[in-house]
């Protein structure tokens, strides 16, 4: 009785497990914004991961995301020392830039989820 009883539990287990795959996959990246630019890095993130930008910066900064389709996403105002996290939601080039300093500009690609 007991090893059914483990037996049902481990498929549940692997059911449960099955049944939630993006929250388990997604991975989170991160970036430094220093002073006026975001430190050079290779991220390439799929839709579902999340970005982190860490202002490392003496100087307040306000990041938005614009994918190819125009969809904008604002990470609202973000003082020294602040972090903001963007779930990346569309495949594709994605531009980040500072509403703020004009000058601040990167870009990655972002790849389809799994
Ligand atoms: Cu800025």
């Amino acid at each position: 009785m007991d090893q059914i009883r483990r037996v049902i539990i481990a498929l549940a287990a692997v059911l449960v497990w099955a049944l939630v795959p993006n929250a388990v996959q997604a991975e989170e990246h991160e970036l430094v914004i220093t002073h006026m630019e975001i430190a050079e890095t290779n991220i390439r993130p799929k839709v579902g991961d999340t970005v982190k930008f860490i202002n490392q910066a003496d100087i307040a900064h306000n990041l938005y995301l614009t994918y190819e389709d125009g969809t904008v996403q604002n990470l609202d105002t973000q003082f020294p020392g602040m972090s903001k996290t963007a779930k990346i939601e569309r495949s594709g080039k994605v531009v980040v830039r500072c509403w703020i300093h004009p000058v601040i500009r990167m870009e990655f690609d972002a790849a389809d989820a799994d």
